[in-house]
Parts: structure tokens; sequence; C-alpha cells
């Protein structure tokens, strides 16, 4: 195996020599366990440590390696451990806010080709949910699709009606409707996936992610477990991990996500919002806040039927949230009590 069937392109070669030393390797971060990673070089996985540099430079969480980084390393023990020294620029990256603190962000996966943004047809259909996932891949320039899994739970009728639900509110986003039971839309699954990309499972808890992915392997490696009939799962995948499959296709599989606590980016909020952003231009005033100001275009489509109530509302939401990102920032490393007793125990650690 070559580290460009793992990924590495062009993009990160041409950052390597600023980034390494000769005596340095290149890996890919494939799991994070607390302090404790995985990385997959041309041969195999090596569990591997951080620099202690890292502890003291760092000045936020998402600077730490993130699972689908791309790392300088050095190996000693023979080549069976491993020390990493620096994370190469990111070019592509899924985060979310710190569930508790005020504003970090916390990275799940860095480096995604694809992300498919999982939900149930059965209890855990949500287009707000599917809306600010949609943001989230925006923020990171990652390219989603959606996948509406566990078509065998409901009817064709009912599956045409939540298509024509997701389109109505404005998201065109490519939709694969699947079922890892029957098998049903796994040949349109299948070619999305090239060799050499990495996609990763985005989703609520017991949406069926990982059985999807045992279900392209043709075995039941991963571990999932059944849902509670209000679908309130409990998590099962308890880890992110970069698994690469016979072909050579990669998919970064993560614990469901509980609350999905938002982003920041303005950016990424205009970017899954293009219809508002383009009726906003037909707007009178130029800084048009679309809520109470005369000649608004976004409240006349609403008043029109052209745009829908939900969506216009779940805009609001993120972008007020994606405000008091900004307005915090300044505060971020105050607040972010999290990440400093992390820095606390991870240099006691050293200390023994
Ligand atoms: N009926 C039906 N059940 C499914 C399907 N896919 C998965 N399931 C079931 O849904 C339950 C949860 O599946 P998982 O794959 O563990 O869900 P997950 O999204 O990985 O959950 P977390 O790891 O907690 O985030 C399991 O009991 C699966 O057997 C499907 O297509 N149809
Ligand atoms: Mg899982
Ligand atoms: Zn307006």
């Amino acid at each position: 195996m070559k580290l460009s069937d793992l990924g590495f392109s062009h993009w990160f070669e041409a950052h390597a020599d600023a980034m390494r030393h000769e005596d340095q390797g290149i890996a890919r971060v494939s799991a994070v366990d607390r302090n404790s990673y995985i990385i997959r070089n041309e041969l195999r996985e090596i569990p591997a440590e951080l620099a202690g540099k890292f502890y003291f430079h760092v000045e936020s969480s998402v600077e730490l390696p993130c699972v689908g980084d791309w790392v300088a390393v050095q190996y000693y023990n023979d080549d069976t451990s491993a020390i990493i020294h620096g994370v190469f620029p990111r070019r592509t990256f899924l985060r979310r806010k710190r569930a508790g603190a005020e504003v970090d962000h916390q990275m799940i996966a860095a480096n995604i080709d694809i992300a498919f943004i999982v939900q149930s047809c059965h209890f855990d259909f949500n287009l707000p949910r599917l809306d600010r996932y949609l943001v989230m891949a925006a923020d990171g320039h990652v390219e989603p699709i959606i996948i509406l899994a566990k078509t065998d739970l409901i009817s064709r009728d009912e599956l045409q009606q939540k298509l024509a639900a997701i389109r109505q509110a404005g998201i065109t986003t490519r939709i694969i409707a699947l079922s890892s039971i029957t098998g049903s839309g796994f040949d349109e699954f299948h070619q999305v996936l090239i060799p050499g990309q990495t996609y990763c499972l985005l989703g609520s808890s017991g949406v069926g992610k990982t059985t999807l992915i045992n279900h392209l392997i043709g075995r039941d490696d991963l571990d999932t477990k059944a849902v509670s009939g209000t679908g309130e799962g409990r998590h099962t995948t308890v880890r992110r991990q970069l698994i690469v499959l016979e072909k050579g296709v990669m998919f970064i599989d993560t614990p469901g996500m509980r609350e999905l606590g938002l982003l920041g980016a303005g950016e990424g909020v205009n970017k899954g919002f293009e219809d508002i952003i383009e009726l906003a231009l037909a707007c009178r005033f130029a800084d048009c806040s679309h809520t109470r100001e005369s000649g608004c275009a976004v409240r006349t489509a609403i008043t029109n039927g052209e745009l829908s109530e939900e969506r216009y509302s779940s805009y609001l939401k993120l972008r007020k949230e994606s405000e008091h990102y900004e307005m915090s920032y300044l505060d971020k490393r105050k607040k972010d009590r999290a990440f400093g007793r992390f820095l606390k125990t991870a240099k006691k650690n050293m200390k023994r």
C-alpha cells in the first residue's frame, strides 16, 4: 500500500517539506482515544502518542490530531510505536461546537471527501437537523450526500413523502435511500464509492451507520446494537475510527451525535442556504436582517409560498448561533475549561 492509496494527494505533498524533518515519516490518524492514537502508514497500524510540545503550544483542541489527519511521526521500538510531531493542514474537515463549553469546536474528522449524513426513515427523520448537518459539511468544505436509511421500515409512499419533504425544504443535496436489511439502494451507494477516497458517516445514534459499513464489508466486524422503541439508542460506536475496506475505500465511522450544537463560520451558514441568500439579493436594504424591514424579499417569498416557514426559521436559528459564536470568540480560551483540564492532566502525566 502507498500513502496515496490512503488519500495522500499532491495537496498534502506540497506541505510535506515544511511539515516534517528528514527522519520523520508520514502517516494518517486512524483512531483517537483520549490521549492515545492509532496511525496508519504504508505497512500497518501503529499506536502513537503526542510529542510533548503539543501540550505546551496548542491553543485549542482543534489543533490536536483527529481521525483522518495526516501527521509527521517519529518511529521507535523497531517501528512498533510512534510519536506524532506535527499535523498537516486539513484540506477539509468536520467539526462541531463542543457540548457544554461556550464556544470551542470539537473536530470530528479531517480530510473527508464526502460526508454521508444518515437519517433513519423510521424515528430519526428531521429536516432542521438535516439542515444543521448540511451546514456543518459546508463549513468544512466537505461534499454532503444524504442517506435515508432503514427504508424497509416504511412504505414506498411514505418514502416518497419524505423525499418530497426534503426537496420542498429547498435542500437540493443528492439523496440515497437504502436499507441494510434488504440491500435495496446499495447499488447506487456503491457507485459513489471510489478507492483512495475518504467517507465519513454522520448522524444520530442508532440510525444504522455502523450496520451500513458492516453491510459493505459483508461481515459483522463492527459492533451494532438494537435501539429502543422510541429510537433513543445508547451509543454503540464509542470512538471515531478510519476503516479501510478491501477495495481501498475508506470510511470514518462516528458515534451518533446526541445534539448537534453547531458551528460558527458565517460562511457555513450562508453556504447551506443558497436559496435564501439568492432571495436576499432582491431585498430593498443591502443589510436587511430579513426580520422586520419593509421590502424584504425573503419574507415576501414566505408569504408567496416560495420559501417554507421551517426553512426560514432554521436559517434564523443558525444565524443566531453563528453570531453568538463570533461575538464570544475572544472569550473562548477563558471559557474553554475542558481543554484546560485536558492540558493539566496531560502535563501531570508527562512528569511521571
Ligand atoms: N430495519 C432496519 N434496521 C436497521 C437497518 N440498519 C441498521 N438497523 C438496526 O439499527 C440498529 C442500530 O444500528 P447501528 O448500525 O448500531 O447504528 P449507529 O448509527 O452505528 O449507532 P451509533 O453507533 O450509536 O451511533 C441495529 O439494531 C441495526 O440492526 C436497516 O436498514 N433496517
Ligand atoms: Mg455505530
Ligand atoms: Zn430581507
